[in-house]
């Protein structure tokens, strides 16, 4: 494979509901998207920096930069085996793995259509439904929170996740689990704790969570090894796998139970398949994450969820949660089983809207 062309666009999108994590409240998204091109085939991915710098160091702008400047003069006109091996020329730029990514994804994207295979199959997935949850931001007050999550679990979704901070934790926590005493249940702190809050944290045991994820420091496996061995609530670890090695890091030193896979995180697809089969085989499950994706990301997403040892519902979750109107046609749907059903389309598998796209599109640089 060899790319003639990368585009990069920052397209925006407001949400349909603000989305409030430990680290700030987002209502309208930048996104930035990568196409590139081989001989008339396009493929498309999207890089899942947010807008600022909290969730990891990356953001749109500085994934732009990274892009322009450093990813696209390392791939363009290079020849390589596979999309496989994409990552590889730009495995020297340290950390900015989200911007690398998204325009690994796309590469496979573009070798899949040319293969004229599902992407989902090209990387191995075996799954042809995947089990769908949803997280649920911080909200205003408890009885929101509760008919947002009675609404979600009316639309079939088969488990809740929803984010805690200081303040926003064990009480309402209990108050969830009174209401709804059987459900598939889970929180995301997004490293808003510390060592320190272990006793605290440990008020969340009587819960029966599926997972307590990410409630330390973002790039701390130590400390998380050092509180899963006092919390009898599995550890999932988000932010501070970025390598198939920290996953085997983390795994050893039983810093979690469970790991939450996200493409742009780990640098691309190669990296998601090797944190993948380092958690098989050392029998620890794994989900896919999300970053408030369009439909781009979305769909990649479900590719990636079919791969065998995706056995927990992730946040995976339909179009209309998010947006008014997607960039994909048709837009992501999910089942009244709280499933996506996948299809046999050439690669992601969706029409990409491009009118839609260029009418929302902030910016535009053609690389060659
Ligand atoms: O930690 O999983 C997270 C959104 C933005 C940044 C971080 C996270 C999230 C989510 C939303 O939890 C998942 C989604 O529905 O896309
Ligand atoms: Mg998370």
């Amino acid at each position: 494979m060899k790319i003639d062309c990368i585009t990069l666009r920052e397209i925006r999108m407001p949400l349909v509901h603000p989305f409030e994590t430990s680290f700030g409240r987002t209502t309208s998204r930048r996104i930035l998207l990568v196409e590139v091109e081989n001989g008339g085939a396009t493929g498309w991915g999207e890089v899942t920096a947010g807008e600022r710098p909290f969730y990891n160091e990356e953001w749109v702008d500085s994934a732009w930069l990274i892009l322009r400047d450093f990813v696209a003069p390392q791939v363009l006109h290079k020849k390589v085996d596979s999309a496989m091996d994409v990552a590889r020329l730009t495995g020297h730029i340290r950390g900015h793995r989200m911007a690398c990514g998204g325009l690994e994804a796309a590469c496979w994207d573009l070798e899949a259509r040319q293969l004229r295979l599902p992407l989902w199959e090209h990387i191995g997935g075996l799954l042809t439904e995947i089990d769908c949850g949803v997280s649920i931001g911080i909200q205003g007050s408890v009885a929101e929170l509760l008919s947002l999550i009675e609404r979600e679990l009316a639309a079939g979704y088969q488990r809740i996740k929803m984010k805690i901070r200081p303040g926003w934790d064990v009480d309402v926590v209990r108050q969830v689990r009174e209401r709804f005493p059987d459900i598939r249940l889970m929180v995301d702190a997004n490293s808003a704790y510390l060592l320190a809050d272990a006793a605290h944290l440990g008020r969340l045991d009587e819960f029966e969570l599926m997972m307590i994820e990410q409630p330390l420091a973002h790039d701390d496996i130590i400390d998380h090894a050092r509180l899963q061995s006092q919390l009898a609530t599995p550890i999932c670890l988000d932010e501070c796998i970025r390598s198939a090695r920290q996953a085997e890091h983390a795994i050893e030193m039983k810093a979690c139970g469970i790991i939450n896979i996200k493409l742009g995180r780990v640098g691309g697809f190669s990296e998601a398949l090797l944190v993948h089969n380092v958690a098989r085989a050392h029998g620890i499950p794994v989900w896919c994450g999300g970053m408030l994706e369009s439909g781009i990301g979305r769909a990649h997403n479900i590719a990636l969820s079919t791969l065998e040892n995706f056995t927990l519902p992730g946040d995976v979750s339909a179009s209309k949660r998010y947006w008014e109107r997607d960039i994909i046609d048709p837009p992501v749907e999910v089942t009244s089983r709280g499933t996506i059903k996948i299809g046999s389309r050439p690669g992601i598998g969706y029409d990409i809207d491009l009118n839609y796209i260029d009418s929302i599109t902030a910016r535009k640089e053609e690389l060659t």
